[in-house]
């Protein structure tokens, strides 16, 4: 296996997860190749990922020349995503958060380095268990961090002052998409008056969107949920879902912190190739 597939592979299997993740990896491999049926592979491994097709789309002129620029926004971005969301943590707080994002543990980890005390809530996430990848790097930074499983998210959220999550996808409609039950986690969140903020690179904007094109919500192998099911039991493996805007507090992105509605204009205004 060449180190082009190879890069497929993991990120198939969520081996390389996350939507920024995904996005770089698929930089680098278009940096190994690049032609139609290389960038339709790429595309058709994780299907609700426009920041992967954004990313593609922006260096496939010329990955040699575009590739590091791109890899470089992410670097800048993550930096800036990280010093915006830290001052949201205050001594002695308890912020909540679901699977794993890379951006939010931006912000965690800014928040450690700024001398903020504080603690960490999170979920299993199941049922590929990317919490404990969040878990497990709290642990390293030196975060307080308490797990639970999802189903206990009501209680952790009424006990947290903030809930932070990822997005994979934003639509012109400001519907954020994220790991199968952040909304659910948001009205529970709304409910206790918990602020609930996405952290997120810009360029996972959807621009399609504008034109009617619905962000698909990528439904994977049931077995990854129960291995060897009796036969007729159907099981819906949905990866992610959409979180309605009236439950999201703001959005924190490179561009700094605006409301659903605002970030749109504002990633339309930064990045017009965006569409
Ligand atoms: C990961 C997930 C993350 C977003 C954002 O899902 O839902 O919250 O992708 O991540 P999966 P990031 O594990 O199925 O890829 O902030 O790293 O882009």
């Amino acid at each position: 296996m060449d180190k082009f597939d190879e890069i497929c592979r993991k990120i198939k299997k969520v081996e390389i997860q996350g939507a920024e993740n995904v996005a770089k990896a698929a930089v680098r491999a278009l940096m190994l190749r690049n032609d139609a049926r290389s960038i339709k592979k790429l595309i058709s491994l994780r299907p609700t990922e426009p920041c992967m097709r954004n990313a593609i789309g922006f260096v496939k002129p010329d990955p040699k020349k575009l590739g590091p620029v791109a890899l470089k926004h992410f670097t800048d971005s993550d930096k800036k995503i990280g010093e915006y969301g830290a001052k949201k943590i205050d001594d002695g707080m308890t912020v909540f958060t679901h699977c794993h994002s890379s951006n939010v543990m931006d912000v965690l980890r800014r928040a450690k380095l700024d001398g903020k005390r504080y603690e960490v809530y999170c979920t299993e996430t199941r049922p590929l268990l990317q919490g404990r990848k969040t878990a497990k790097e709290l642990k390293r930074l030196g975060i307080p961090v308490t797990m639970f499983v999802d189903s206990g998210a009501r209680i952790a959220l009424k006990d947290s002052d903030l809930f932070l999550f990822g997005a994979d996808a934003i639509t012109s409609e400001c519907k954020v998409v994220n790991k199968i039950g952040t909304e659910m986690m948001a009205e529970i969140a709304n409910k206790y008056d918990t602020g609930c903020y996405c952290c997120t690179d810009s360029w996972k904007y959807d621009a399609t969107t504008v034109f009617g094109n619905k962000e698909p919500i990528e439904i994977r192998d049931p077995k990854e949920v129960w291995p060897g099911a009796p036969a007729g039991v159907k099981i819906m493996n949905l990866a992610f879902e959409r979180v309605d805007p009236d439950l999201i507090t703001a959005i924190i992105s490179e561009l700094g912190v605006f409301p659903p509605e605002v970030f749109i204009q504002e990633v339309r205004k930064a990045y017009p190739w965006l569409g």
